[in-house]
């Protein structure tokens, strides 16, 4: 065998390693991220305090985003947190006396209200505005 015929085989080779290490790579790139991309950014954390009968802070700004709350019920009673605004409509669910949840969801600019949506708790001062930039 001589050296050039060495040279071509082992060129021949590496050509076929670099074809199938550009398959390999085409392949995976298609099958990365399936789901539409959810917003950009970190998410960014909100802690509230839920009380008898305030919410604190209960006047927030956030970016547009993933938005993840952290809510501490500190009263004596079972309180809830809720979002309504700019076609929004959601709410955890109560959270008893002395317990923590963490509530997430994506959320486009615009102003919003928060509040508990338990019996009267909104006009005795479990409420606060979440503005939305
Ligand atoms: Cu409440």
């Amino acid at each position: 065998m001589g050296q050039n015929m060495k040279k071509g085989l082992w060129l021949g080779m590496l050509g076929l390693g670099l074809l199938l290490t550009a398959v390999a790579c085409g392949g995976g790139s298609e099958a990365k991220q399936p789901q539409a991309p959810a917003a950009a950014g970190p998410v960014q954390e909100v802690k509230l305090a839920m009380g008898d009968f305030f919410y604190n802070p209960n006047d927030i700004t956030v970016n547009a985003g993933r938005i993840r709350f952290l809510l501490s019920n500190v009263g004596k009673t079972a309180h809830r947190f809720s979002i309504t605004g700019e076609g929004v409509n959601t709410s955890t669910n109560n959270v008893g006396a002395g317990r923590e949840t963490t509530f997430e969801l994506d959320l486009a600019p615009g102003v919003y209200k928060v509040g508990c949506t338990l019996g009267d708790h909104e006009k005795r001062g479990s409420v606060g505005k979440l503005t939305v930039n």
